[in-house]
Formats: structure tokens, C-alpha cells, sequence
């Protein structure tokens, strides 16, 4: 039986785990009789499994991306065993006999979560759970290692780019058999099963060393802790051509930094940038994994990558600076004194990469980006003559589009940009794209000539396609009762205004409440971010964010296109100042929240 799957020839299924193991009566008051009652597992793995009592907890609800919450209420009472015991009851009889991938991003709490979860997995029928050396695996890292080992699926704990550490954030989220994050048929039902839950599957099996590369066996169930990077750099090897990027980044006159900011990426960047590309092991920054990340809030943007940012715009910049997130998904690339905007970056990527990347030599299938990324990328699908697809924001609408064969390169505002070599956005790729883009525009240049730069892609693309000016303003931590106020008056906003309505100088050409029916299998996704779409294209989005761990943050997104020639080169914050004062005025922001200015700008 197959109640979500997707993959055909799976395992067999065995006829129903819960048939598999002996009953115990859960009686009230008899805790301890319960708890130290073993019973033998499924006949598959031979694990004495020990059913333990829990009750449902309010509120596991996974967001955009995976279920956060503050690391204390995920270390408390059964907060992680439910949720995954209810992902695992979501899945049903599919997950017997398979074989599971577990790693993270290092935060604290990591390593105690992995035992808990290596014992639900034992306890839930699977075969063989494969954990990342200490309890570490990117997130594109994940999606990289569960398709070539043809795995189940995978489990990533982290929260992002939300700070770690005891009084920060944890997360957990799950990605299905194409390494994709689970799509909302899955989540939904998982929170539905947390809403009932009264049990859990605990194998009665000791910790396992995750600090050694090696199998452990108990019965027939396998612990496999793997070298997090290997299967990574291989799907990495098969993308790029590693010789020239090699023979590029060795150059006398080529310099980058790539900023880790004390989370995942720093093994890997090593690993990556230095090992295998010789990149000077300076060029690394903040390179040493650390659970609370250094204190820091492991966000790449202009805001929280300030280190770099500040390096960048000195005259000691580098040729090429970058920065990743938590769990290394996420990804901001800078010129000497330049930022890339993440719109235009998957754009300008999407534009090169048939000519400077040997996997899309091709061309590509497709393209997509979600729906309040800036439209940079629908020219460049209208150039190419491009299958484009406009999602809800959240990397599992792009899993669809992807398996089917119609996207190639995607991407959000947020600092997410990858392709369909695997199923999750890929910090190191989009360092790796552009590495590839200043490789092939610099080929005929001799060491010493004048170098094509990160601005002068830009500026040629600019030339091309004209410039989406984008900006997005997120206002963190706002009570939750006074953003939904403001939400609710922006939706008040939208049906009084019919189209033609005049806001500043801008005239409405439509606006709604962004729905979206996945062109694959039909699903609909509604509610997904209030938008205007003005008469010349400019837009305003108002969203509120869904990987936060408490009180809301308001997301407003802003866009202006131009293609004076004049203006390509303008600052954003000044090209979109009059838009930007409209979307406050209609959204009353300031009135609902108190907040006259934005946490973080980008
Ligand atoms: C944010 C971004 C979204 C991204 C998500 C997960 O979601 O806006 O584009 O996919 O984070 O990114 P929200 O709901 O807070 O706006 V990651 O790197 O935190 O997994
Ligand atoms: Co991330």
C-alpha cells in the first residue's frame, strides 16, 4: 500500500506496522509498568521496541520550511519524539524496510536530538537510518545524499537561518525519496497526526558514536554515520567543471571570500573552495562550525553578514564574496563594493548557464521563482523562449516542477537559488554558478588584464533585460494580534479597490491574495501573500513569515522595473523610495505595529 509515495518498487510493504507489534494496553496510571515493558519489533529488524505513552502538544504546525520552535520547548517532555513519531505514522506502512538519512546543521541539540530520532526510526520498522559524522549534513547536502543513495528519505534538524544555541531556535523538517521538502499533502497530515498522537515507537537500543565514520548494527537495524560532504561534492563534480573553476580560482589576479558565518558551510567550504578548487584557506571566514553560531544570526544578507559586507567595501574586498546560511541553502553574492540582488542573481545565472555551466549545456527546461521574487527572471524566460512557472514562496513548490522535467534553475528573494540536480535551494551551488560565470567571461583575459567582475555581469545583463529594482523590508518580531490587524486592513485595501485605483502615481492593474494551482498534480495553495500589481508592472507584497519561532515578522516586497539606460546603475533604495512610501501608507504599517523602521533591509 502506498499512501503518499511516490516512488514506484519501494521495499515491500510489510501489512501494517501497528498489526507487527504486540499490543499493550496503555492503561492510565500505569506509566512505569509500560515503560519497561518490551516488545519485539517488526520480524524486518529484530529491535525490542518499547511502547512509550505520550499526549498530542499544541501547536506542531510545520511553517514554510519545517516545524521551529525554541530549542527549550524541543528539548521538553516528548516535543521532537511526537513530531517525528507523527511524520512516521503520516507515512504509514511505507516506511518499513527503508532506509532513512538523518543530519543537521550543527545547532545545539543536535547531537541529543539524532539518538532520539536513530531510536524512533529502529522503533518505526525502518532498515537502516544513515546519519551525518556528529550529527551534520546540509541541507542541500540531504537532497544531494538522498538521491544518490536512492534513500527514503531524510530528516534535516535545523532552523535555518534563525540563531541557535539554548535560547534560540531549533527546527526539524522533512525531505521525501527526490530529496524534496515534504509537500503540504505530507505536513498537513503530520500535524493532523499530532493532534492525536498517544504513543511512540522507542527502539530499546543504546546511543550511537556519531563522531566515528563506520555501521553499527542492532538486529537487522543498520546506523551508518557517513561523511556529510563526499556525496555532496560528487552530484557537485557532475554540475561544474571543477578543472576550469580550478584553473580560475588559482589565478594571481582572482581573489574570493566566502563567509560561513559559524554554521554548516564551513566544512564544506573548506572542503570545497579549498581543497578541491585551491582557493587560499583565508578566503574562509568564520569557518568553524559552532552550535550557537558564534552568537551571530546566520542569515546572509546586508544586515547580518555585516562582516563581510564591511570587507567588501573596503579596498581589501575580493574579486568574488559570498556568504551561506544555517544549513547552507541560502546563499548572498557580492562584487568589490557591489551586492547582487538574489532576483536578479538567479536570472543573471539562468541567462549564463548554458554557455558557462556544462550541466545546462543543453539549455534549460525551464525556470521559476516565487511569487514576490523580483521578475528578472520571467525576461529571461521570454528571451529564451522558457516554460516559467510563478510559485507560492517555500522550496517544495518548485519539487513538482522539477521531477517533472520543466524547471531547471530556481529561485527566491530570500537568498535561494538552485536547479533541479537536486530538490533543495544550494548556498555552495550559487557561489559555484557565479565562480563558473567569471571562470568563462575571463577565459581569453591574461593574468593581469582587466578582469570581467561580478559588477560588470550585472551591468551586461542590466544592458540586456533592463533592471528589476527589488527590495524587501521585514519588520521581525511584531506582535502576532497587531500583524494580523494590519494583514486584515491590506485585504480590506485590495476589495476596495478595483482596478485603475490610483495609489501615489501608481495606477492598480490588479491585486489579490496569491493562490496557486501546482500545474503537476493540482493541488491548490491559497493564502500565499497580498500583492498589487500596478499598471507598469511595479508590485508591493505583503506576507508574513512562516519560519518564525515566535511573534510575527511582516515581509514587504517592493519592485520597480526600468529600462533607462540612465538609471540602470541607481541605488535601489533610492530608485523604489516612492513606491515604498505608498506600500506604507495603504498598509498603515506603522500605525498597526509601532515600528517605524524595518529590522532588516535588503
Ligand atoms: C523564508 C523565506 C522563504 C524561504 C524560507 C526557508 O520564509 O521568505 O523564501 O523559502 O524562509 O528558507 P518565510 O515564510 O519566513 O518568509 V531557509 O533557508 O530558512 O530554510
Ligand atoms: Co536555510
Amino acid at each position: 500500500m502506498q499512501l503518499l509515495g511516490k516512488r514506484a518498487g519501494a521495499a515491500p510493504a510489510r501489512a501494517g506496522r501497528s498489526t507487527a507489534v504486540a499490543k499493550i494496553p496503555v492503561v492510565a496510571g500505569s506509566r512505569s509498568r509500560v515503560l519497561s515493558t518490551i516488545v519485539m519489533a517488526t520480524a524486518a529488524t529484530q529491535v525490542p521496541v518499547k511502547e512509550v505513552p505520550t499526549k498530542p502538544i499544541d501547536g506542531q504546525k510545520t511553517g514554510t520550511s519545517g516545524l521551529r520552535k525554541k530549542t527549550k520547548v524541543f528539548m521538553s517532555d516528548n516535543y521532537l519524539a511526537n513530531w517525528v513519531q507523527s511524520l512516521f505514522n503520516a507515512l504509514g506502512d511505507e516506511v518499513a524496510g527503508q532506509s532513512l538519512a538523518l543530519g543537521g546543521d550543527g545547532r545545539y541539540f543536535g547531537k541529543e536530538a539524532a539518538q532520539i530520532i536513530v531510536k524512533l526510526a529502529a522503533g518505526n520498522g525502518f532498515k537502516k537510518i544513515y546519519v551525518g559524522k556528529d550529527a551534520i549534513m546540509a541541507t542541500p547536502a540531504m537532497s544531494a545524499f538522498i538521491r544518490r543513495r536512492k534513500a527514503y528519505g531524510g530528516l534535516i534538524m535545523s532552523a535555518s537561518h534563525n540563531p541557535g544555541g539554548p535560547e534560540e531556535d531549533f527546527g526539524i523538517k522533512f525531505n521525501y525519496t527526490a530529496g524534496e521538502p515534504a509537500p503540504e499533502k505530507i505536513t498537513d497530515k503530520i500535524y493532523g497526526e499530532t493532534t492525536s498522537i498517544n504513543t511512540l515507537q522507542m527502539a530499546d537500543i543504546p546511543d550511537v558514536d556519531l563522531s566515528k565514520v563506520g555501521v553499527t548494527t542492532f538486529g537487522g537495524f543498520e546506523v551508518e554515520v557517513v561523511d556529510p560532504i563526499a556525496d555532496y561534492l560528487a552530484t557537485l563534480k557532475e554540475v561544474f567543471d571543477f578543472g576550469m573553476l580550478k584553473a580560475f580560482v588559482t589565478r594571481a589576479d582572482f581573489s574570493m571570500v566566502f563567509d560561513a558565518m559559524h554554521a554548516v558551510t564551513g566544512p564544506y567550504a573548506k572542503a570545497i573552495f579549498v581543497e578541491e578548487l585551491g582557493a587560499k584557506p583565508e578566503s574562509i571566514k568564520n569557518g568553524v562550525a559552532l552550535p550557537d553560531f558564534g552568537g551571530g544570526h546566520p542569515d546572509p544578507n546586508l544586515t547580518y553578514a555585516h562582516d563581510l559586507v564591511e570587507l567588501q567595501w573596503s579596498d581589501a574586498g575580493a574579486m568574488l564574496g559570498a556568504a551561506s546560511d544555517g544549513d547552507g541553502d541560502r546563499n548572498m553574492i557580492l562584487g568589490k563594493k557591489f551586492f547582487v540582488s538574489p532576483s536578479d542573481s538567479v536570472a543573471m545565472i539562468a541567462a549564463n548557464a548554458q554557455a558557462c555551466i556544462p550541466y545546462f549545456k543543453g539549455g534549460l527546461k525551464g525556470v521559476a521563482r516565487s511569487m514576490p521574487t523580483g521578475a528578472a527572471l520571467d525576461r529571461v524566460a521570454a528571451k529564451l523562449g522558457l516554460p516559467f512557472f510563478e510559485t507560492p514562496t517555500g522550496w517544495k513548490f518548485f519539487g513538482n516542477l522539477m521531477d517533472a522535467g520543466k524547471c531547471s534553475v530556481c529561485g527566491e528573494e530570500s537568498f535561494g537559488t538552485g536547479a533541479d540536480h537536486i530538490r533543495e535551494k544550494d548556498g555552495i551551488f550559487a557561489v559555484l554558478c557565479w565562480l563558473s560565470i567569471l571562470a568563462y567571461k575571463n577565459k581569453d583575459v591574461p593574468v593581469g588584464g582587466q578582469l570581467v567582475t561580478v559588477e560588470d555581469v550585472a551591468a551586461e545583463f542590466w544592458g540586456t533585460y533592463g533592471r528589476n529594482f527589488f527590495s524587501r523590508y521585514d519588520y521581525e518580531a511584531c506582535e502576532s494580534a497587531a500583524a494580523e490587524k494590519m494583514m486584515d486592513h491590506v485585504r480590506s485595501v485590495i476589495a476596495a479597490s478595483p482596478a485603475g485605483t490610483k495609489f501615489g502615481a501608481f495606477e492598480l492593474a490588479t491585486a489579490d491574495d496569491f493562490e496557486y494551482t501546482d500545474p503537476i498534480d493540482g493541488s491548490v495553495a491559497k493564502g500565499q501573500g497580498l500583492r498589487f500589481v500596478f499598471t507598469d508592472g511595479s508590485r508591493i507584497i505583503f506576507r508574513l513569515s512562516g519560519t518564525g519561532s515566535a511573534g510575527a515578522t511582516i515581509r514587504m516586497y517592493i519592485e520597480q522595473y526600468t529600462d533607462d539606460k540612465a538609471r540602470l546603475k541607481e541605488d535601489a533604495q533610492v530608485a523604489l523610495k516612492d513606491i515604498i512610501k505608498v506600500a506604507l501608507d495603504l498598509s498603515k504599517l506603522q500605525e498597526f505595529t509601532g515600528r517605524d523602521k524595518p529590522t532588516v533591509i535588503t
